[in-house]
């Protein structure tokens, strides 16, 4: 049986960081620490501001599409250029600062160190660093908002030559600070992700093998090697669209024998893989939560671990399914079906490995739980939807419609939103040592899940009546006026507003419960992880006692998976 011995104090995490300060100020515990627990909170706190921002933007532009042309309350009117700036940033700020720090900072930092049992990061001070550039990020973009030209309206793919025009409004100012903002926000993420790595390759607990790391530390890993290998060549289009906006250069500009195509490559390049550096840590999430609430271990833990190596490497190869009409060669859009409908294989499978764990499970429905199931059930939908546009033949026809954005909508709210609130509810009583309500976490769960289909298979439907994306009042274009599709978009609306109130419950129980919850015990879910195994919230240097995995050759389960695997309550 597997076990851990607390017997033996052990040093080997040498972080190098001064672990244990006697009567630190707020500043150097709460803004200039090198505690991965705070910096993660920082990235969280910091993401869920964002997403405050992010979630106003997009009640602003689906009121205007549902009531066109009437003052949005709390906003005003929403003209085109208004309308162009908010869904870009919308779109801008949910992936690069909401989802991102989130799903990899804010869990990658407060996780890692916790899930292999060592004090701290491997670099402390890179990573609050990585922290500072993230928050200087986010204050440039929103700055953005306010200077001359901004905020930037063209899309949160940012394609030339409108992205780099000066008609349109796009610059002087607006669109170069919003280049700037998205490029220090990788910044970011390339020096967390160096912490993420080394970390969980050099400080793991004594007796800690490969197949023995948290399915979850090894998905931030793996998104971050994800995101190291893939951000290059879009750092370069990136300062290559800045000379294009500030210096007059022309590299997308085809009035001037620029290619505006080369920075769809670029951007999609990295944008695909984007995809997976987001899934992969969400899929982590799913698994250690449905784990425990089943009472099983998983299905098939190296599956999982090689399913997601491969689909680590096929993601470099899809990314011109987004450029099936952008007048690329046609035999090419060939090779790329064949390649995004073989990406679909093993994100399947691990979906099986999932339902397979759940099989003859006694699965609990507490509020984490029920966010994971909701997320298998709803990412199905995303998936399924995503062969359509990932064959050639059909994207023609959804190309740009409402499909795509329904499609991308069904992949990326199961992950940046369920997901993530599987998270949260679930490593609550670790972060804070107190335990979230269960019955408004139901509540929230119900309120937000329901409602969130309600918005996007009415996007699904005018999709497929062939509505088009990026269009702000559908009655100013007399070919494109659709009076009777307006219901859809009308329900779309209102089932938003819905989902956007039910997040005060969310907020509301969150922020209660930080400070009044039920005090939480360190094991609260009976969980095997050895984050468990530290007080709850865990002190500055995480362990009294650094935890020690070792297996007897007998056995043959993953440590840290089974129930009766319980280290402190054994007496040896
Ligand atoms: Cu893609």
């Amino acid at each position: 049986m597997a076990n851990l011995s607390s017997s033996e104090a052990l040093s080997h995490s040498d972080s190098g960081h001064d672990t244990h300060h006697e009567k630190m100020s707020f500043w150097s515990k709460y803004v200039f620490s090198t505690d991965h627990k705070v910096i993660g909170m920082q990235y969280l706190f910091t993401g869920m501001f964002m997403a405050l921002i992010g979630g106003f933007m997009v009640y602003a532009f689906r009121m205007q599409l549902a009531f066109p042309g009437e003052a949005v309350p709390g906003f005003g009117n929403v003209s085109a250029g208004a309308y162009n700036a908010l869904v870009t940033n919308h779109g801008t700020i949910m992936i690069f600062w909401v989802a991102m720090p989130v799903l990899i900072a804010a869990l990658g930092n407060f996780l890692i160190p916790l899930m292999i049992g060592c004090d701290d990061m491997v670099f402390p001070k890179i990573n609050r660093l990585s922290y500072q550039i993230f928050l200087l990020s986010a204050l440039v973009l929103i700055a953005s908002f306010f200077v001359p030209g901004g905020p930037f309206g063209g899309a949160w793919t940012a394609y030339p030559p409108l992205s780099a025009q000066a008609k349109f409004n796009l610059t002087p100012l607006g669109a170069p600070m919003w280049v700037i903002a998205v490029a220090l926000e990788f910044v970011a993420f390339l020096l967390g992700g160096i912490n993420f790595i080394t970390t969980t390759m050099n400080a793991r607990a004594k007796g800690m093998k490969m197949y023995d790391i948290p399915i979850i530390v090894w998905m931030i890993v793996i998104a971050s090697i994800l995101f190291m290998a893939s951000v290059g060549p879009l750092m370069a289009g990136a300062i290559m669209l800045l000379f294009d906006q500030t210096l007059s250069t022309n590299f997308f500009n085809p009035e001037y024998g620029g290619d505006p195509v080369l920075w769809q490559h670029l951007f999609w390049f990295f944008g695909h893989p984007e995809v997976y550096v987001v899934l992969l840590p969400a899929m982590g999430i799913v698994a250690e939560v449905i784990t425990v609430f089943a009472r099983k271990k998983l299905f098939a833990y190296k599956t999982v671990l090689y399913t997601t190596f491969a689909t680590g490497v096929i993601s470099f190869f899809v990314w011109a399914h987004h450029q099936f009409i952008s007048g690329i060669d046609p035999r090419m859009a060939n090779v790329f079906t064949i390649t995004t409908l073989l990406i679909s294989v093993p994100i399947a499978e691990m979906l099986f490995v999932y339902i397979a764990t759940l099989y003859g499970g006694s699965i609990q429905f507490k509020t984490p739980m029920l966010f994971a199931l909701a997320f298998l059930a709803e990412f199905l939908i995303g998936g399924v939807t995503g062969i359509h546009l990932g064959a050639s033949g059909t994207d023609i026809y959804f190309h740009d419609t409402y499909f795509v954005l329904a499609h991308f909508h069904y992949t990326f709210v199961p992950i940046a939103i369920i997901a993530v609130f599987a998270a949260i509810y679930y490593w609550f009583p670790k972060m804070f040592g107190r335990m979230m309500n269960e019955f408004w976490g139901k509540v929230h769960f119900w309120g937000t899940v329901i409602p969130f289909n309600f918005i996007f298979i009415p996007l699904f439907m005018l999709g497929m009546a062939g509505q088009h994306r990026r269009i702000y009042n559908y009655n100013h274009f007399p070919d494109l006026a659709t009076p009777e599709l307006q219901n859809l978009r009308i329900i779309a609306t209102v089932a938003l507003v819905i989902m956007l109130l039910f997040q005060i419950p969310f907020l509301v129980n969150f922020f209660v419960s930080m400070f009044k919850g039920k005090k939480a015990e360190a094991n609260p879910w009976k969980a095997n992880t050895l984050e468990w195994t530290a007080p709850s919230p865990p002190p500055h240097g995480n362990f009294k006692v650094f935890p020690e995995v070792y297996r007897p050759p007998y056995e043959y389960s993953v440590p840290g998976r089974k129930e009766d695997y319980w280290p402190q309550d054994s007496k040896d």
